[in-house]
C-alpha cells in the first residue's frame, strides 16, 4: 500500500538532519558553497572559451544535490544528471577532475571526449566512488539503475542505489518502466524528481496535469514523500529515511525536492519565458545557502568567521586546482580510436598508415574510406 507522507515533526524517528552533529552540518555546508563556487568559476572559464562545451547551472539547487546525496554510504550508487555537480563532489568526484572534463584536456576522466559531467567509477563495493556515468536521454537511468539495484538484489550485497530525474524525464516511457520494473522487483532503489519548476522552456504547468509528481509513487505503489528541496536538512531527513527503507529490503521510494532552476537551462538560455519577478524573489527569499547559514549562525551558533574560512579554503582548492587543469594538454587526436571498437586498437588507422595528406586532398578522410568529398560534391 503506497503511502504519501509530508515532512513533519511527526516524522517516526525524529528529523534525521536536524539531529546530526555539527561537524556533518558544516562538511554539508562545504559541499554547498564547492558547489557553487565551483561552477562560478567554470562560468568564468566559459566566458574565456576555456570550457568549450555547454555549461550547465544548478544555482539554487546546491541543498538537493547534496542533501540528498549526503545519506548514501560509499557502497552506495549513485546516478547523477547536469545539475547533480554537487552529487558527484559528495561522492568523491574532485574539482580537478571536474574542470578537466569541462575544458576537455587530454587526461580528464573521458580523455577530453565529453565536455560536461558525464563520467562515472563504478565497481565493486569499496573498489570505486560509486557514481555512474550520466547519459542525456530523459529518464533513461532509471531502468539502468533498477538493473544496477537488481544485481545488489541478486547478489545479496548490502548496497543501495539513488537515480536523480527532472521533473521533464517524468514525462518519458523510461521512466515509467524503470520505475515500475523496480517498483515490482522491490529493489534497493530511492528515484529522486527534482522539480525545479522548468524543463528547458517548459513550465511543470504543462510537464503534468497531477498536482504534484509525489502523487505517481501511489500509481507505482511505493513509498512517496515530497519535501522542501531548498532546505538541506530536510532534504537529507528524507532522502536518508528513504535509504534506510531501501536498505531494510522495503523496496523503492519516490521522492519530490521542491525547488527552483535559477539559471537558465544552460549558460546560452536567456530565460526569456520566466515570468518577471520570479528568478529575483526565489534568490532573495530562498536561496539554499543563505537559508542554511542562517540555521548554522542562529540555531548552531556557528560564528561568521568560521564560515568565511570554509568560504576561503574552498577558494584555495579551487584556485590550485584550476592552474592544475590549465597547464593539462589537449587529447591526442589517435586517442579519438582508442576504447571505440578495441583496447588498444589493434592495428593503426588507415588513414595514417596510408601518409593521405587530409588538408591538401581536401577531404576528411581518403577516398577509399568511403566518405564524403567535398571537392566532388555530390553522392557519398
Ligand atoms: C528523451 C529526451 N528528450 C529531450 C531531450 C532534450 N533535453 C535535454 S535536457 C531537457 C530538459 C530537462 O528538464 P528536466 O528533466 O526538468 O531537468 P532539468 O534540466 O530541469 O534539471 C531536454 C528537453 C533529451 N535529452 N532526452
Ligand atoms: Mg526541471
Amino acid at each position: 500500500m503506497a503511502a504519501r507522507r509530508r515532512r513533519g515533526p511527526e516524522t517516526a524517528g525524529g528529523h534525521l538532519g536536524e539531529a546530526l552533529p555539527l561537524e556533518q552540518k558544516l562538511v554539508l555546508y562545504y559541499w554547498m558553497r564547492m558547489t557553487r563556487t565551483l561552477e562560478e568559476r567554470l562560468v568564468a572559464l566559459y566566458r574565456q572559451t576555456k570550457v568549450v562545451g555547454g555549461l550547465f547551472r544548478s544555482l539554487g539547487q546546491e541543498a538537493d544535490a547534496v542533501g540528498s546525496c549526503f545519506a548514501l554510504e560509499s557502497r552506495d550508487v549513485m546516478s547523477p544528471l547536469i545539475r547533480n555537480m554537487g552529487a558527484m563532489l559528495v561522492k568523491g568526484a574532485t574539482p580537478l577532475e571536474i574542470l578537466k572534463q569541462y575544458m576537455a584536456k587530454g587526461d580528464s576522466p573521458t580523455r577530453g571526449r565529453e565536455l560536461n559531467i558525464h563520467f562515472g567509477d563504478i565497481g565493486p563495493a569499496g573498489s570505486t566512488r560509486g557514481f555512474l556515468g550520466q547519459i542525456s536521454p530523459l529518464g533513461d537511468m532509471v531502468p539502468v539503475m533498477a538493473g544496477v539495484t537488481m544485481t545488489f538484489k541478486m547478489r545479496g550485497e548490502d548496497r543501495v542505489g539513488l537515480v536523480y530525474v527532472g521533473d521533464g524525464a517524468t514525462s518519458t516511457g523510461a521512466f515509467h518502466e524503470g520505475i515500475n520494473f523496480a517498483a515490482v522487483q522491490r529493489l534497493p532503489l530511492v528515484v529522486i524528481i527534482e522539480n525545479n519548476g522548468y524543463a528547458y522552456s517548459t513550465p511543470t504547468a504543462k510537464q503534468t496535469a497531477a498536482k504534484q509528481f509525489v502523487d505517481k509513487a501511489i500509481g507505482y505503489g511505493v513509498y512517496g514523500e515530497q519535501c522542501d528541496g531548498n532546505d538541506v536538512l530536510a532534504v537529507y531527513d528524507c532522502t536518508k529515511r528513504a535509504v534506510d527503507r531501501a536498505r531494510a529490503g522495503e523496496g523503492v521510494s519516490l521522492l519530490e525536492l521542491m525547488t527552483y532552476r535559477r539559471k537558465g537551462h544552460a549558460e546560452h538560455d536567456n530565460q526569456s519565458y520566466v515570468p518577471d519577478g520570479e528568478i529575483e524573489q526565489w534568490a532573495a527569499e530562498n536561496d539554499p545557502i543563505d537559508r542554511f547559514v542562517r540555521v548554522l549562525r542562529d540555531r548552531e551558533g556557528v560564528s561568521a568567521e568560521t564560515l568565511a574560512e570554509i568560504d576561503a579554503r574552498i577558494v584555495r582548492e579551487i584556485d590550485a586546482a584550476t592552474d592544475e587543469a590549465e597547464r593539462s594538454g589537449v587529447p591526442d587526436p589517435l586517442d579519438a580510436l582508442v576504447g571505440v571498437y578495441a583496447d588498444p586498437p589493434a592495428e593503426r588507422p588507415l588513414w595514417f598508415r596510408e601518409g593521405a595528406d587530409v588538408s591538401s586532398l581536401g577531404k576528411e578522410r581518403p577516398e577509399g574510406w568511403g566518405t564524403w568529398d567535398a571537392s566532388k560534391g555530390g553522392t557519398r
